[in-house]
């Protein structure tokens, strides 16, 4: 152990992460369940051509029985972190190491470095139990690291193949989001296809919730850093009741989906909350999200309470219709006139794609400030998304109720005080040290993937399931990745996507938030949910998510 950890890195080293029943006793007495063949979500016929060899496998499922003769013989296994980091990331290394020990003593496990890139830069390190040791119930990913390289070329798949036969592997595990695991189902088809024989398992990771499905119930990560998000914001709420004087506008993580943002309003009940899939549903303007915002401001104003929480999810400018249609015409531009990348200062970049756009989106882009009209020029991820961390629409958002109310004051419909400070709750949780709920359920994800991988599947996401009962009731087994896919359109082409999951206007989590918004928005019944709790009355310290326990009925 590293001599500098503090005390509660060196005793939470010593929590036994909770396993699913099954794999608690005697390895030959674990046997795999298949369930009927499957289908893609949706556009069945084109994602069976693309995945032939792949498509339509068995959902499995572990339970006490025979257990396979594949679990036997000693195997090499390699494993990837790909993406934004998680907590728990480090107890998924854990558990699919200790699940491959308790396999056959003889397993090894390597870690290739800095994501996808050390696949093919043939960079890796070996999992031992030593080195486990200093990361145990850690948050982060830097026992390996990460990286969003996308494997997407055939030189690419074969260069992994190259560096992962060469190393005697016959399996390689991809920790990582929608995009990564779809690389995954893309290698597993290229390595089936081409008789190459290493399996690929996927294990769901994203603090952005929006990697999940029927079969899956949660992408691990979310519940630590949206409790962080929580403990946050309940904060600001707190500062809010004391100084009476500042309108906190916050945007939180979720590079797409609004889930984080309302996981914390649901935890802490700021005065309002956007939800991106809302204001796409209703095709909102930026003007009428503005208004929006200041009607709050000014009823509160009315009440002589000049103060508030806004909660702004990351992706909001990608669903405003306007900006949606301005991006994409953006990311054109972007990927097709190379004379762009030349150009240096911000005002000839700036008139540069003034002269490219539609009239339409000359008039969206005219109406950002310039700060934020740069911001939305920036590089583009491996992945092709428009980078929405780096875009400040927590300020844009200040600005834009500013005028509104300056205006309304001119005419006598506002007599309050705003003043705005911006937050940007992100990087501050992504490498929490995971809740009791993910130091659980990675360590599960990492152990089941070790079984997955014995009996010789491939082309399967680890799946544990039944997560609002106690650990010991879980359900492990595997899903076909290609079940989770959809054709979706990028860059001018239809590929082949596992369907990122937005928030549900319709579902549980969104209508419990919208029956109590117009009371959190006038009364302050900011809620402060406190630090993760990792010792302590079982309800407070394995607290699942609200959005978890709404979605899975026990609210
Ligand atoms: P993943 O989808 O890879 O899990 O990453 C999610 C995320 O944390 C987003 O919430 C955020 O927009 C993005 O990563 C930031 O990425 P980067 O680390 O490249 O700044």
């Amino acid at each position: 152990m590293k001599s500098n950890v503090s005390a509660l890195q060196s005793a939470r080293t010593s929590y036994k992460p909770k396993l699913p029943k099954v794999f608690m006793g005697n390895v030959s007495k674990i046997g795999m369940k298949l369930g009927k063949a499957t289908h893609s979500i949706a556009d069945q016929k084109e994602i069976h051509q693309l995945f032939s060899k792949t498509y339509g496998q068995p959902e499995v499922s572990f339970q006490s029985g025979k257990s396979p003769a594949t679990f036997k013989g000693a195997i090499k296994v390699a494993m990837v972190l790909s993406g934004g980091q998680a907590p728990g990331g480090h107890n998924v290394v854990a558990g699919l190491f200790d699940g491959l020990k308790k396999l056959n003593s003889k397993n090894t496990l390597r870690g290739y470095l800095g994501g996808p890139s050390g696949l093919l830069e043939n960079k890796y390190i070996e999992i031992t139990d030593k080195l486990l040791k200093e990361y145990r119930n850690t948050g982060g990913f830097d026992i390996i690291g990460s990286g969003r390289t996308k494997l997407e070329s055939s030189d690419q798949f074969h260069a992994v193949a190259k560096n992962l036969t060469s190393a005697g592997i016959t399996a390689l595990v991809v920790v990582g989001g929608d995009d990564s695991n779809t690389n995954a189902a893309v290698l597993a088809e290229y390595f089936k296809a081409h008789d190459i024989p290493i399996r690929v398992i996927g294990c769901p990771k994203t603090i952005d919730g929006d990697l999940k499905n029927d079969q899956i119930e949660i992408s691990f990560g979310f519940d630590t850093a949206t409790k962080v998000y929580s403990e946050l914001t309940g904060n600001v709420g707190r500062d809010c009741l004391s100084a009476k004087k500042y309108w906190h506008f916050i945007k939180v993580m979720g590079r797409s989906a609004s889930h984080i943002a309302l996981e914390v309003a649901l935890q802490t009940h700021p005065n309002v909350t956007l939800i991106s899939e809302e204001v796409a549903a209703n095709q909102w303007t930026l003007d009428q999200i503005t208004e929006q915002v200041a009607k709050v401001v000014a009823e509160r104003a009315a009440k002589k309470k000049n103060y508030g929480v806004v909660v702004i999810p990351e992706g909001l400018l990608e669903f405003i219709p306007e900006i949606k249609k301005l991006i994409a015409e953006l990311n054109d531009l972007l990927a097709h006139h190379q004379e762009f990348e030349k150009l240096e200062s911000a005002h000839h970049k700036i008139s540069f794609v003034h002269q490219h756009l539609s009239v339409e989106s000359q008039k969206a882009f005219g109406s950002l400030p310039p700060s934020i009209q740069i911001q939305l020029l920036a590089d583009r991820d491996p992945h092709g998304n428009v980078q929405v961390a780096k875009i400040e629409t927590e300020k844009l958002l200040i600005e834009a109720v500013e005028l509104k109310l300056k205006q309304w004051k001119h005419q006598s419909m506002y007599h309050g005080k705003f003043s705005g400070q911006g937050h940007y709750f992100g990087y501050e949780g992504r490498c929490a040290a995971p809740s009791n709920f993910d130091s659980d359920y990675c360590y599960s994800l990492g152990f089941n993937a070790a079984y997955l991988v014995a009996a010789g599947l491939t082309g399967y996401l680890s799946s544990v399931r039944d997560l609002l009962k106690p650990a010991d009731h879980w359900k492990a087994g595997g899903v076909p990745l290609t079940m989770m896919m959809n054709l979706e359109r990028r860059h001018g082409k239809d590929k082949p996507v596992i369907l990122k999951a937005l928030v549900e206007l319709k579902g549980k989590p969104f209508k419990t938030f919208a029956a109590q918004r117009e009371k959190w928005a006038v009364e302050d019944d900011y809620q402060s949910p406190g630090p993760i709790q990792f010792w302590g009355p079982v309800e407070v310290a394995n607290a699942a998510p609200e959005t978890l326990k709404l979605e899975r009925g026990k609210k």
